[in-house]
C-alpha cells in the first residue's frame, strides 16, 4: 500500500502513460476482438480502464465522471482522450483532497476494510492486469504492441536479437 502521496503520484504517472500509450496503438477495427465467443472484447476492456477509474469516487475523491458514461465507445481516439482526462484528474484529486494521513485510513469496501493506500495499489495493480489481456488482445487483432516493461517480439527482432518466444 501506499503511505506517501508523492510516492503514488510518480507511480500513477508512469502507469498511466504506459496505459496510453498502450491505448494509443488501439485501432477503431481492434476493439471488437473478443477474450472468447461472446466474452468481453478489447474495446470493452480498454473502456473499464476509463471508468473504473472512476470507483475512486465512492471513497470520497471527488472528480468527473468519463464523458462516455458506461456505453462503450466505438472510437479508440475517444477511449485514450478520455483515459488520459480521467487519469489526470484521479492524480489531481488524490494530491488536492487526501494526504498521507488520509492513505492510513480504512473504508469498508464489499465488507472488506481497506486502507485508502492499499485502495490506490489495487487500482495500480488492477489497471496492469487489465492491460496485460489488452496487450494479448492487440496481438490477436493484428496490432504491433508497445514496449510496457520490456522488449517486445518486434524491437527484439528490430535490435538483431533473437526474440524470447
Ligand atoms: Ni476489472
Amino acid at each position: 500500500m501506499f503511505t506517501k502521496i508523492d510516492d503514488f503520484a510518480a507511480e500513477w504517472t508512469r502507469e498511466a502513460e504506459l496505459t496510453a500509450r498502450v491505448m494509443e496503438a488501439l485501432t477503431d477495427d481492434s476493439l471488437g476482438q473478443e477474450v472468447s465467443d461472446g466474452r468481453r472484447t478489447l474495446g470493452q476492456i480498454a473502456w473499464h480502464l476509463v471508468s473504473s477509474t472512476h470507483y475512486m469516487t465512492t471513497l470520497g475523491l471527488t472528480f468527473d465522471a468519463p464523458d462516455g458514461g458506461v456505453e462503450t465507445p466505438v472510437t479508440a481516439a475517444f477511449i485514450v482522450a478520455e483515459y488520459r482526462r480521467i487519469s489526470r484528474a484521479l492524480l489531481k484529486a488524490v494530491r488536492t483532497q487526501w494526504n498521507d494521513t488520509t492513505l492510513l485510513e480504512s473504508q469498508t469496501i464489499a465488507g472488506e476494510v481497506w486502507p485508502n493506500g492499499g485502495s490506490l495499489r489495487y487500482t495500480i495493480m488492477h489497471q496492469a492486469h487489465h492491460r496485460g489481456q489488452m496487450t494479448v488482445l492487440m496481438r490477436q487483432a493484428g496490432l504491433r504492441v508497445p514496449e510496457v516493461y520490456g522488449p517486445t517480439y518486434d524491437t527484439w527482432v528490430e535490435k538483431g536479437l533473437a526474440p524470447l518466444a
